[in-house]
């Protein structure tokens, strides 16, 4: 049974834990959107195999799948990953699933953003979005946790917690006009406040160059522990992406989080600038409505969308020049973890990464 309540986590007592915190398990959604997904979403679907069979080695998968992929998803993954049927529009669970909170009891509830496919009719990426709306409230009927429908349009990529009161955001994403064009800057925070149980909200001007989220944080900026975060960079002063990371920089080092800390920086260098190629373009289908994949477009490639789980971190990598150094600079951040890396170039290309087509549940 999952019950809806009507108050809020922070009047309830509950907040969003870290990432790092202890889990139960992870989520993710089987892509197959031929219209995001080249090819069908093949290469893609090996790529999220590879990702599920990896966290499942550290904690419980589930797979949610569409009827019409069922059986091919279920013969690609481990009997380790369990696999539920529910109908979905694409595959990023990070955005669709429910924001878990939790209490001082150790109990679970989980928040049900509003989710209009970033943007709506403004610039959201497809249309309808109704199937992926409903994920949220689905899954947690499924865990029978009791329920939140936070009265805001928001993706679980556009926030990012300490677990200890603050959290990051960007204005770019937020104060999107296709997201929550009639609420203020200050009614948006008082909602994030009273739907994360945080007390401080760090808000940097911008993500990703061309992140087509509006620049989610979870591709730019992200805590790896308490007082310290990881914040993508380019040593190239000339690409578009140096003022973007240089601005958030400024912010990051004059800020004091809720527990009355000064954050400390990791720099992580951006891959590539990295491209949609002729062959990768061709492969995904044309249709009205949703964003075209053309040719020599740039991708928002980042180190900094990872999954931090039990005992591991699952890290994009892109055979670049910069894996290396992202390599080292994670092993370094998350001492007591394994640094699992996948191929990241596939689920880049459908707009995200590793953390956007994950969402891990708290223990
Ligand atoms: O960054 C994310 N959290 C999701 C990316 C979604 C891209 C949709 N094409």
């Amino acid at each position: 049974m999952s019950i809806t309540h009507t108050t809020t986590p922070a009047a309830d007592g509950f907040h969003m834990p870290a990432e790092w915190a202890a889990q139960a398990g992870c989520w993710m959604i089987w892509p197959e959107r031929p219209d995001n997904w080249r090819l069908g979403g093949k290469p893609a679907q090996e790529v999220f195999a590879q990702v599920a069979s990896a966290i499942a080695e550290y904690e419980p998968v589930t797979m949610l799948v569409s009827a019409g992929q069922f059986q091919n998803a279920r013969s690609h993954l481990p009997e380790t990953v369990r696999v539920i049927e529910m109908s979905n529009d694409d595959s990023w669970m990070r955005d669709v699933g429910p924001t878990f909170v939790v209490d001082p009891a150790g109990r679970k509830r989980g928040v049900d953003w509003i989710f209009n496919a970033w943007g709506g009719l403004v610039d959201g990426l497809y249309f309808p979005w109704d199937k992926d709306d409903a994920i949220a409230q689905k899954t947690l009927e499924i865990e029978g946790v009791d329920r939140y429908r936070a009265p805001l349009v928001l993706e679980g990529g556009s926030i990012d917690v300490d677990g200890e009161g603050t959290v990051i955001v960007t204005e770019e994403c937020l104060l999107s006009e296709g997201r929550n064009p009639d609420l203020t800057r200050e009614q948006i925070e008082q909602h994030l406040k009273d739907y994360l149980g945080v007390s401080v909200v760090i808000w940097l001007p911008y993500g990703v160059y061309l992140d087509e989220t509006n620049g989610h944080t979870d591709n730019f900026c992200r805590f790896v522990a308490p007082g310290k975060v990881m914040l993508t960079w380019t040593d190239d002063v000339s690409d578009p992406q140096y003022e973007r990371s240089a601005a958030a920089l400024r912010i990051l080092e004059s800020a004091v989080d809720a527990q009355g800390r000064h954050l400390e920086v990791v720099k992580i260098h951006q891959p590539g600038p990295i491209f949609i190629t002729a062959e990768e373009s061709a492969g995904v289908d044309a249709v009205d409505g949703t964003l075209p994949r053309q040719e020599g477009d740039r991708l928002a490639g980042s180190y900094v969308n990872s999954y931090i789980g039990n005992d591991v971190v699952i890290l994009p990598l892109f055979d670049d020049v910069h894996d290396d150094a992202a390599v080292l600079a994670y092993k370094d951040m998350f001492p007591g973890r394994a640094i699992v890396t996948v191929p990241g170039r596939e689920i880049l290309l459908g707009g995200g990464n590793v953390h956007c087509i994950t969402q891990q549940q708290p223990a």
